[in-house]
């Protein structure tokens, strides 16, 4: 008995001062940087296909060009949008000119417009 007594302060300390050394915060700080920066300035426009617009989980899905702020290539994927009002500007089949960032974790579509006819 004297002997946990003795031990469990030191092995709550140490689990206490293990989990405090691998805190998120070396990663978050990885991660928020470069986030931070990519806001700070308008992201290109990108070619768009609309493919899918899914009003109530507030998504939509794309066909894109090239997105080089994300070092992304061409592909057919989901976005989040950052504004519903986005939704009811587009519908599939539109061709469409976009800019997409990550905010909070998810791909974003911060905007989007109907590429006029020519
Ligand atoms: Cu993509």
């Amino acid at each position: 008995m004297k002997y946990l007594n003795y031990w469990t302060p030191l092995l709550a300390w140490l689990a206490l001062a293990t989990t405090l050394g691998a805190s998120p915060s070396a990663a978050a700080q990885q991660t928020l940087a470069p986030a931070a920066a990519a806001e700070s300035e308008s992201a290109p426009r990108v070619a768009g296909e609309v493919r899918k617009v899914d009003t109530e989980a507030g998504k939509i899905t794309l066909r894109h060009g090239d997105i080089p702020n994300l070092e992304m290539p061409p592909m057919t994927m989901v976005f989040r949008v950052a504004s519903p009002d986005f939704l009811s500007k587009v519908k599939a089949g539109d061709q469409v000119l976009f800019s997409a960032e990550k905010r909070n974790g998810a791909l974003t579509v911060t905007a989007i417009d109907v590429r006029p006819d020519k």
